[in-house]
């Protein structure tokens, strides 16, 4: 079987990586630089004049950083480095704040996106033919299209489905064989469900590529185990160019590998902006090095991981492997003292044996104070009191616990929303 789908880039010695990427770095600089003016300000303002002052990656962390609203400011296509006449696609998403984050593409960059996304499928143990089906949304979103690009790229049969219309999802699964299937984590679980109350199996399929948003360990190995799956946990997002730039992990499941001749990681303090040594975590910060039409150079992601190995991998991959993603800097939740992530409470959630992978996490503010209610679905032999007490004692603190029945909770076909707010004075 396949193993890479370009095995000089994704198994290049660390010297032979290093020196690509100087270059590559020298190259993105005098890019954005010569070509556009927002970025040549920032970096004028810093006393950096020519192109030539930078170019070398220790000289990286003297750069500055760039965030979602840099791209708010800018909208629509005030940091775009190339000419409306060679943009061929955006997309776009509108960020938990609404400020919109637009993304443009010429054609090399679609090619870029469609290699990175070719690398993952072959990763994952895709190879020619296979039939893949695609259930994040065709749109603005860039789920739908990125997998799009990139199963063309590795020649595999696609499935464009979209999101929703479950059933019918099913069924194509069924009728065309799907061995891959590709998604938001929630959406697949709903997938689940339906397949249960269609009494349909899938036997062919074999390989889930998810990503999207931060899912437990215990949420991977429920959906392996149903699907009889082994799934891949797959990053990018709308600012590095889409699903699948960053990476993916490999069948070692050993850390998402970065490809890290096209896009540079930092871990920096999410607080003081300052670097983190490796294993420590902090918020990703990213620098491409091969996109035109709208290069980031050091975007604070605001998504919290560590880097957790440079060394060569078992799969033979050299590309540096991050931990998956814990959760964002901004949905860290405080409540009465004690910090958590929501993936911790879907993690703890689902070690109670009944409950289900459908759950809300309702933060009530009475008079200034905060509670949180979690309301969870789970068979008869769960109750509110298991959930509170298992919860304490993982987390820390005593939240409310209301158990539903099976599909009493609401179903999302892309992102779930996890986090609910509700105050007194509403
Ligand atoms: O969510 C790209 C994507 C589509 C990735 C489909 C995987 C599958 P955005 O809508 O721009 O793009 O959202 C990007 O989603 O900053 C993370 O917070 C989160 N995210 C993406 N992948 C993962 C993952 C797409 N594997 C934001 N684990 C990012 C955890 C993820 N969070």
């Amino acid at each position: 079987m396949k193993r890479y789908f370009n095995s000089l880039a994704e198994t290049m010695s660390a010297d032979e990586l290093k020196s690509l990427q100087n270059r590559r770095l020298g190259e993105t600089l005098r890019w954005v630089l010569t070509r556009n003016d927002y970025y040549r300000k920032r970096f004028t303002a810093l006393g950096l004049k020519q192109p030539e002052d930078f170019g070398d990656m220790e000289q990286l962390p003297e750069l500055p950083t760039l965030n979602k609203e840099d791209f708010r400011q800018t909208y629509p296509l005030g940091m775009c480095c190339v000419g409306n006449n060679e943009i061929r696609e955006m997309h776009m998403s509108s960020g938990s704040t609404g400020s919109p984050v637009v993304m443009p593409y010429n054609e090399a960059d679609l090619e870029q996106w469609a290699e990175c996304m070719a690398r993952c499928y072959v990763m994952a143990g895709a190879v020619s033919g296979n039939p893949v089906q695609i259930t994040p949304s065709f749109g603005l979103f860039n789920g739908g299209f990125g997998m799009y690009h990139g199963a063309r790229k590795a020649e595999l049969f696609v499935i464009p489905t979209g999101s929703g219309n479950t059933e019918r999802q099913v069924r194509l699964a069924k009728d065309f064989n799907t061995k891959i299937l590709c998604g938001v984590v929630s959406y697949t679980i709903r997938i689940l469900e339906v397949m249960r109350e269609m009494k349909i199996e899938l036997p062919c399929l074999k390989i889930g590529i998810f990503g999207a948003e931060s899912f437990s360990d215990g949420m991977r190995k429920r959906i392996e185990l149903e699907l009889g799956i082994e799934s891949f946990d797959i990053y990018g997002m709308t600012e590095t160019g889409g699903v699948g730039t960053l990476g993916m992990d490999c069948p070692a499941h050993a850390g998402i590998h970065v490809w890290e001749d096209q896009y540079l990681v930092e871990v920096l303090d999410p607080v003081t902006g300052k670097p983190l040594p490796d294993g420590q975590q902090g918020e990703i910060v990213v620098t491409s090095l091969t996109r035109q039409a709208l290069p980031v150079i050091r975007f604070r992601t605001g998504d919290l991981s560590k880097i957790v190995s440079r060394e060569k991998c078992d799969c033979g991959r050299t590309h540096l492997r991050i931990a998956p993603i814990t959760g964002r800097t901004d949905d860290m939740l405080i409540i009465k003292g004690v910090n958590f992530f929501p993936k911790q409470v879907e993690h703890a959630l689902l070690e109670i044996p009944g409950v289900l992978p459908h759950y809300q996490i309702v933060i009530e503010e009475v008079d200034g104070v905060r509670d949180v209610r979690i309301n969870v679905e789970a068979d008869e032999t769960v109750t509110g009191y298991m959930v509170e007490k298992h919860l304490k004692e993982r987390l820390g603190f005593s939240p409310k616990g209301d158990v539903f029945k099976p599909g009493e909770l609401p179903r999302q076909d892309g992102k779930a929303q996890r986090v609910f707010y509700k105050n007194n004075n509403h």
